[in-house]
């Protein structure tokens, strides 16, 4: 049906017709897209089957990637794209003046996850699929992803997200497969033939059904699978509240990241997590059982990996299955645990390293309690036996301690692999956070520098520039990345400077329209697009480029011949529900852009948007406009970053802090091609340890910042005086954290050679083009090799068509 447009249309019209039971004419784009949505998951059905089957016969080490959050993005373009059959879509629907871009808008945009970590998934994802590995992916099934942002009066507003009212075309619901899960309850131990077993009476049981969804590879046959698991009641016990019994149970899939400042929140995520991983590695076992007899082996034909401290209650997941349910010794079973299982480390920032206190955790799980125990017991006699006496550096690498389970430290001594994800964040978690666990596993600890997918970063959202590129270069860098490297030879070359000035500008007015749609604000094409997007955190420091834009507004006010390049900055991010000064610096950002857009004659100089509802189809859209990509948080607390990655690659020039992925990505481009600034993560560390910043000096030493600190409470902003108390309390009273006073400075002046650079336009577009040249490093092909080379030890499977 996909062979031509011709016969696509034909097949189109038809099913368009019987599946809305209206003429052509009547239909929406929503019918339109729920038909052309399920016509390319029927043509993807025959190869998902064939590739399951083919895993079935070569019975082959599988992976299984297991994620609390999996941020995917739009699917329908996506996998037109990588079937090779978009251009016969679009075609045949341009005939029947449709537009497909009018279509994808109906699609939601499923949001199963917060940012870097759950869209660092789904590029894994394609990656996998792509390179024809056997990989697949486990996750939950939210009912409610990531919350919809509304601003109102400057303040964010969280609406419950719906991805699923209008359905989900791309996934299979198996409730064939479904996983008991039990919680509560109590756990009876006896003795039979000199064995020890338990059993879990009393439990409350939930079912986990799986929906499948297709992860179609580019331009080869393999379609791996996504499994997500929606919770539903099982059985009902005698006496049990049928009403609140179904009530908590759908409850455990129903939101991501539900609220967990108080226990009941507490209790349902660690329900969501116990939940994922244990309907996984129930299935993942009866998958392994199919084609193999001996569950001793199971690490020679899977690989488990751990994504983040969410899914580390594996651990004992698989042990508890092997022990009580295969029947495996515990040192049979740790053998097997141990090397089936990997985990990546995705922060240091100790809030993010989960701990559970034990007054929640053993009542809910107690099987998995007993089991942590006996893990905890063990490896404390292994300290013992090294560090005889040392009862402090035991104490802090116990996984139980201080009345809290400590689930980082559960997953490094359950897993044979663990990883950071970018050089400088291994080398913080190998020397300093970690150390002491790397003392006694050296060989454990490896880098594994992130990723993104060309395929939706370049070639879906950026299809202009994607042609320009083929067009110099040739098409290689479509199957290898790092072939962009080629691009290079040509960057000296005017026609393309000029081609690629163009397709800038042609993205920049495409998204100029849209802010001009959603926020009445008119903005300069000529300016710079300067954004910032990503979560609201502190740490990142979007108040530091909020203080650089009140300090340029005071120098343009104070004085009408300072010229500088117009600007444009752009903002967009979610703050956490619970999070309240994150939430405080968003409505900064709207006060702020008030002032500015208001005045007369600034606002023809800079001007500042925030973007509501931030999100992976808004970003498609942002990335391609970008001429400068603000990466600034304090050094050594932005493990990766992997938006950096994708403004690179569609020519954006980086100012960064040298954190994360950043100092790679200067090390591959050049110090000439980015603008770095700011302490080092040594001296953030020195500062931390030391104790010897005062933030109180640099307000009262450096004018410039005293002024912009006090204008958040003098009456600058129409806002009663008190509004951003909190935020100048952070900075002065609680000692500025994250060094916002320390680096402004530098940030200043790094932020005036940038406009200067700007000016010098054909050096800038060079700059431009040499850090496109350099993005294929950053492929999430080259991290997934590395993957499935070093940890996983997996191989390809099927061919490229
Ligand atoms: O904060 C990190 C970010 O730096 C990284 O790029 C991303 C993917 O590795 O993970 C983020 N971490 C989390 O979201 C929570 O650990």
């Amino acid at each position: 049906m996909f062979s031509n447009s011709d016969r696509f249309k034909e097949s189109f019209l038809k099913r368009l017709e019987s599946m809305c039971g209206k003429g052509f004419e009547e239909t929406t784009k929503r019918d339109q897209y729920l038909t052309l949505g399920n016509m390319v998951r029927e043509y993807i059905s025959s190869k998902w089957i064939e590739t399951n089957e083919l895993y079935r016969s070569e019975n082959k080490k599988q992976v299984y990637y297991l994620s609390i959050e999996f941020l995917l993005g739009r699917l329908l373009v996506q996998n037109l794209l990588n079937l090779g059959i978009k251009d016969v879509v679009e075609e045949g629907l341009n005939d029947l003046d449709i537009d497909l871009g009018d279509i994808e808008e109906c699609e939601s945009d499923p949001a199963l996850g917060n940012g870097g970590l759950g869209r660092l998934a789904a590029c894994f994802l394609d990656s996998l699929a792509t390179l024809n590995l056997p990989g697949h992916g486990y996750g939950i099934r939210y009912k409610h992803g990531l919350f919809d942002q509304k601003i109102v009066d400057g303040y964010q507003v969280e609406l419950p997200e719906q991805w699923l009212r209008h359905g989900n075309v791309w996934e299979v619901r198996k409730p064939d497969e479904a996983a008991e899960i039990l919680f509560w309850g109590k756990i009876e131990t006896s003795y039979d033939n000199n064995e020890l077993s338990f059993k879990h009476v009393g439990a409350e049981k939930v079912l986990a059904v799986p929906y499948d969804m297709p992860v179609v590879g580019y331009h080869v046959d393999t379609v791996n699978t996504l499994r997500l698991w929606n919770a539903e009641p099982a059985a009902f016990a005698p006496n049990q509240d049928i009403l609140s019994y179904k009530r908590d149970t759908e409850a455990i899939t129903d939101f991501l990241y539900p609220d967990d400042t108080h226990d009941e929140g507490k209790i349902l995520r660690l329900k969501q997590q116990y939940f994922l991983v244990s309907s996984s590695l129930q299935s993942i076992i009866a998958s392994y059982k199919k084609e193999n007899s001996n569950i001793r082996e199971l690490h020679h034909s899977v690989a488990i990996h751990i994504n983040d401290t969410h899914p580390a209650l594996a651990v004992p997941e698989l042990m508890r299955l092997l022990m009580d349910i295969e029947g495996l010794t515990w040192d049979e079973a740790w053998k097997v645990t141990t090397n089936t299982l990997s985990y990546t480390n995705h922060t240091i920032l100790s809030e993010a390293l989960e701990k559970w206190p034990i007054y929640l955790f053993k009542p809910l799980m107690p099987r998995i309690y007993m089991i942590i125990e006996e893990i905890n017991e063990r490896f404390c006699a292994e300290l013992w036996n090294k560090y005889p006496g040392d009862w402090h550096k035991i104490e802090h690498m116990a996984i139980i301690a201080h009345d809290l389970v400590k689930m980082a430290h559960l997953a490094i001594v359950g897993s044979n692999s663990i990883n950071g994800v970018a050089k400088i964040h291994s080398d913080i978690l190998k020397h300093r956070e970690m150390k002491s666990f790397y003392d006694i596993y050296p060989t454990k600890f490896n880098n594994k520098t992130n990723g993104i997918t060309h395929r939706r970063w370049l070639l879906k959202a950026n299809p202009g520039l994607t042609n320009l590129i083929k067009n110099t270069i040739g098409e290689d860098f479509v199957h290898q990345p790092d072939k962009l490297i080629d691009l290079k030879r040509h960057i000296y070359h005017p026609d393309l400077k000029e081609q690629f000035a163009n397709v800038k500008r042609k993205r920049k007015e495409i998204l100029a329209k849209r802010i001009a749609e959603k926020n009445g604000i008119l903005v300069d094409i000529d300016s710079i697009f300067d954004v910032q997007v990503k979560r609201m955190h502190a740490y990142k420091r979007q108040l530091l480029n909020v203080l650089h834009i009140i300090y340029l507004y005071n120098r343009l006010k104070e004085d009408v011949n300072y010229t500088i390049q117009p600007r444009t900055f752009i903002f967009g991010a979610k703050a956490s529900p619970t999070y309240y000064y994150a939430k405080k610096i968003i409505k900064l950002i709207h006060s702020l852009a008030d002032k500015v857009n208001n005045d007369p004659r600034v606002s023809k100089i800079i001007k500042v948007v925030f973007m509501e509802n931030y999100r992976v189809s808004l970003a498609e859209d942002i990335f391609p406009a970008a001429d400068v990509s603000e990466q600034i948080s304090t050094a050594s607390k932005e493990a990766s970053g992997t938006g950096n990655m994708k403004f690179m690659m569609n020519g954006a020039l980086t100012v960064g802090t040298l954190d994360g992925a950043n100092i790679e990505i200067m090390e591959e481009v050049g110090k000439d091609n980015i603008f770095t600034f700011g302490l080092t993560a040594q001296e953030v560390l020195n500062y931390e340890e030391n104790g010897r910043y005062r933030s109180m000096e640099y307000y009262h030493h450096d004018l410039r910042i005293r002024q912009v600190v006090d204008q958040l409470t003098n009456g600058f902003f129409s806002e009663d005086e008190g509004e951003f108390e909190s935020i100048k309390d952070s900075l002065l009273v609680q000692n500025d954290q994250y060094f916002v006073l320390r680096d402004f400075a530098s940030y200043i002046d790094i932020q005036e050679k940038v406009g200067v650079a700007y000016q010098q336009r054909d050096k800038w577009l060079e700059k431009a083009l040499i850090n496109i040249s350099h993005s294929g490093f950053f492929s999430s092909d080259r991290t997934i090799q590395q993957y499935a080379d070093d940890i996983w030890k997996i191989d390809p499977m099927g061919v490229r068509v």
